[in-house]
């Protein structure tokens, strides 16, 4: 045995490749000196007893030492934990409080507020630093940079991470170490990724897509990361002439398309764009195509099975399809009412079996077992259909999520969170179209004395993160409800589709 993910992430490669390019800093980090550090925080870890399983959660910004402490955990036997730095310490409490890691790292300005928090679930508190400094950095520093990789299995546990749900409980996904490597792998090859590729990364590395599919590709291929902190227009302008390669969601690049100096010339020397995380509108392919020459490859994955399709590198990138099952991988499309295999071109509920889909929920058996199928395959929650020649079309979810800026929002915690407050009798929380996000948060109350817009803000900044939170938000005097009493949210989406487009319904307007 050996420590399997580890093992085919990290060896191969040049050792004087660099892994990591901080542009604007000319900080150049080699996979030699990476490694060496990555030993270093593992040793660390041994040292304080890290047993395997154990996790270490991390909510830190965005750094090559993230990344060197995520590769350490794994090698050191342990489970990675990311949290987006988003979160309230009110959320964070659940996750440590469920999880119970071994560690819980984070920033030296935040430490003082979750200590407790900490504290509370038998975590000890260690900080990192964005700029790589802290604690962790301190205590890595005496120790040696070599070590032992801990035996794991393909089977073995290599990370948790949570993902909400329709019943507004968050739900820790268990990915082992061949979900993430052999995911990797097959990206790596499919989308032709070698060790001469630069990938512009501008994605945050808390979610799969920043961390597996970006980071585990580039490290299985040998490549290097332009490594931004978090995505700007005008940082990607700037650095992209050094890049191959960008992935994105749909939000970074129709924000490029709004600036006029993102252009033909600028990317001409551009392997490729992927898109992922949300849908990519049919008519932002188009226009990337026509203002760049490039078309954006779009791919289709989640947290619990790593990427399932994707468009092919050659052959019909086709707009408004996420493209063909990935190698290894099974997709299926089936009755929502029988569970029967539908034909081609039949809208139904899409199913995924292979190497790449997780060994279930943290600590809820029970939840694992309603996902999956009796045959092995995972119930996704999306509906789709797939085309004679297996290109598969998503074309709406059977699960009550919006997905705003890639980030997945689970209306029924939002509601949870207005349904507690006061003069608020009941709240129905929706995603519309966002011109920006893809989709929007809109809540809409019932109750008399509901609270106005900003005191809604105030009174919900310190429970969820501000991404889950309305954007907009209306009174009506009731929702509307079907025969069996619930409420009909397509209807409200219906009446509240344009709240962001121009000429809109007056936000905190009761309606009637
Ligand atoms: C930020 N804000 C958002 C938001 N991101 N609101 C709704 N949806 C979002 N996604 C809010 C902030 O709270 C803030 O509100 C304001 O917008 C500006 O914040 P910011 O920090 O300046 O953010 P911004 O640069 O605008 O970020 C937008 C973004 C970012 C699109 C660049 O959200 C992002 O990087 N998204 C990527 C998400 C991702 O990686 N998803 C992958 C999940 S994995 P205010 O009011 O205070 O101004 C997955 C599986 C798969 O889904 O298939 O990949
Ligand atoms: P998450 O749970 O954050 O991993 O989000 C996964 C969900 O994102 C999927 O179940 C889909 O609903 C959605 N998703 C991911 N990629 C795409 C895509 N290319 N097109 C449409 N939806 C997508």
């Amino acid at each position: 045995m050996s420590n399997y993910l580890t093992e085919k992430l990290l060896s191969p490669h040049e050792k004087s490749n660099k892994i990591f390019l901080e542009l604007p800093n000319n900080i150049d980090i080699q996979y030699h000196e990476f490694n060496r550090q990555v030993n270093r925080i593992a040793n660390y870890l041994q040292q304080i007893g890290l047993k395997p399983d154990d996790r270490i959660a991390v909510q830190t910004g965005k750094s090559w030492q993230t990344i060197a402490l995520y590769l350490a955990t794994v090698k050191a036997g342990g489970a990675f934990l990311p949290l987006n730095t988003a979160y309230t310490p009110h959320e964070v409490s659940y996750f440590l409080d469920n999880a119970r890691p071994r560690l819980f790292v984070c920033d030296e300005g935040h430490a003082e507020g979750l200590q407790v928090v900490a504290k509370n679930a038998g975590s000890d508190l260690v900080t990192l630093n964005n700029d790589g400094s802290g604690e962790i950095a301190n205590a890595a520093s005496a120790q040696s940079d070599t070590f032992e990789a801990i035996d794991r299995s393909a089977d073995s546990l290599a990370a948790i991470l949570y993902t909400s749900g329709t019943t507004g409980r968050s739900k820790g996904a268990m990915l082992t170490h061949e979900n993430l490597w052999s995911n990797a792998q097959v990206l790596a090859d499919v989308w032709q990724f070698t060790s001469k590729d630069t990938l512009l990364h501008a994605l945050p590395i808390f979610h799969t897509h920043g961390l597996f599919v970006a980071t585990n590709v580039c490290l299985v291929a040998g490549a290097s990361m332009i490594f931004q902190s978090s995505f700007s227009v005008e940082n990607v302008i700037r650095d992209i002439k050094k890049a191959t390669t960008m992935m994105g969601v749909p939000t970074f690049y129709t924000r490029l398309l709004d600036s006029s100096d993102f252009d033909r010339d600028l990317v001409k020397h551009m392997r490729l764009f992927v898109s992922g995380s949300a849908p990519l509108l049919s008519e932002t392919h188009i226009q990337f195509e026509e203002r760049t020459g490039h078309k954006i490859l779009e791919r289709y994955g989640m947290t619990e099975t790593n990427m399932n399709t994707s468009n092919p590198y050659n052959g019909d990138r086709r707009a408004g399809t996420v493209g063909h099952a990935l190698p290894g991988t099974t997709i299926r499309v089936v009755s929502a009412d029988n569970g029967e295999e539908l034909n081609s071109d039949e809208v139904g509920s899409i199913e995924v079996k292979g190497a790449n889909v997780f060994k279930g929920y943290w600590e809820m058996p029970e939840k694992t077992a309603e996902e999956f199928t009796e045959d092995g395959f995972f119930i996704t929650g999306d509906l789709g259909l797939l085309s004679k020649d297996g290109y598969l079309t998503i074309v709406g979810r059977g699960k009550d999520l919006i997905i705003s800026g890639g980030y997945n929002i689970y209306p029924k915690e939002i509601e949870m969170v207005l349904d507690e407050l006061d003069g608020v009798k009941e709240s129905a929380v929706i995603g519309v179209p966002h011109p920006d996000f893809g989709e929007g948060v809109v809540a809409i109350l019932v109750g008399d004395q509901a609270p106005s817009e900003n005191q809604v803000q105030q009174m919900i900044s310190n429970r969820i993160a501000r991404f889950k939170q309305p954007k907009k938000i209306f009174v009506v005097k009731e929702l509307p409800r079907n025969t069996m009493g619930k409420v009909q949210k397509n209807l409200l989406r219906e009446q509240f589709e344009h709240c962001f487009s121009p000429g809109r319904v007056q936000a905190t307007s009761t309606i009637t």
